[in-house]
C-alpha cells in the first residue's frame, strides 16, 4: 500500500488530495514539523531532505509534489485526474505544478514562515512579490473554472494549498483575485477534498 508522509495543512496536502481524488489505496503518517520530527533519523531515512511530502511506494520513495502528482495521475489512469494521454496538455499540467513548487510556494512561504518573522519594509516587499505570483495565476494560468480548463485535475488541489494560505493570511482579496477565490471555493467543495481536510483536522477556509 502507498504511504504518504504529511504535515497537516502544509504543502503535502496537495499529494494527499491527489491520492484521495484518484481513489488510491493509501495510508498517511503525520510528521510533526513544529517539533522537528522531519529532522529525526527515522524520517531522514525516508526523505534525507527532511521535508514533506514523501510517498513510499513499492518502487521506492518519491518526493516533491509535482513528481508525486504526475505519478499518481499516471498510475491511476481511470481516475482522469490529469491529461496523461495528451503530451502537450500533460506538459502544461507539469509546467503549472512546477511553477507552484518553484515560484509560488517559496514566495508565499517567505511571507508566512520566515524565522524570525519578516517585519516592516522587508515584509511589505515579500508580500508584494508573492502577490505578483498570485496575479500571474489569476491573469494567465487558470484556463477555465479549473486550472487546466473544464475538467478538474490534480493541479487544482495543489493550487488550493497556496490560495488557502493566502486567504487565511487575508491576502486573497476578492476584488483583486476573483478567479482564484472562486477556484478555491470550488476545490474546497469537492467531496474528496472535504474528506482530506477532515482527515488532516482542517476546515475549509
Ligand atoms: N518543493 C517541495 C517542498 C517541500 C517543502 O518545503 N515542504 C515543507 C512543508 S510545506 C517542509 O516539509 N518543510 C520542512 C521544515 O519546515 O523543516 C514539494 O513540493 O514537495
Amino acid at each position: 500500500m502507498l504511504k504518504l508522509y504529511i504535515s497537516p495543512g502544509a504543502c503535502a496536502l496537495a499529494s494527499h488530495i491527489a491520492l484521495e481524488e484518484a481513489g488510491a489505496n493509501y495510508e498517511t503518517q503525520v510528521i510533526d514539523l513544529r517539533s522537528g520530527q522531519q529532522r529525526m533519523p527515522d524520517y531522514l531515512a525516508v526523505n534525507p531532505a527532511g521535508s514533506t511530502p514523501a510517498l513510499a511506494t513499492d518502487h521506492g520513495v518519491v518526493t516533491q509534489n509535482p513528481a508525486i502528482l504526475a505519478l499518481i495521475a499516471q498510475t491511476h489512469p481511470d481516475a482522469g485526474v490529469a491529461p496523461i494521454d495528451d503530451p502537450y496538455a500533460f506538459a502544461a499540467f507539469n509546467a503549472l505544478n512546477g511553477f507552484l513548487s518553484s515560484s509560488l510556494h517559496p514566495a508565499i512561504g517567505k511571507v508566512l514562515f520566515s524565522r524570525p518573522p519578516l517585519e516592516g519594509e522587508a515584509k511589505d516587499q515579500a508580500v508584494e512579490q508573492a502577490l505578483a505570483k498570485y496575479q500571474l495565476v489569476e491573469d494567465h494560468y487558470l484556463k477555465g473554472d479549473w486550472a487546466m480548463g473544464d475538467a478538474f485535475s490534480l493541479a487544482d488541489g495543489y493550487l488550493s494549498v497556496f490560495t488557502r494560505w493566502a486567504r487565511q493570511a487575508g491576502l486573497l482579496d476578492a476584488s483583486r483575485f476573483p478567479r482564484l477565490n472562486g477556484h478555491l471555493d470550488r476545490v474546497q467543495a469537492r467531496p474528496a477534498v472535504r474528506r482530506v481536510l477532515e482527515a488532516e483536522g482542517l476546515s475549509a477556509v
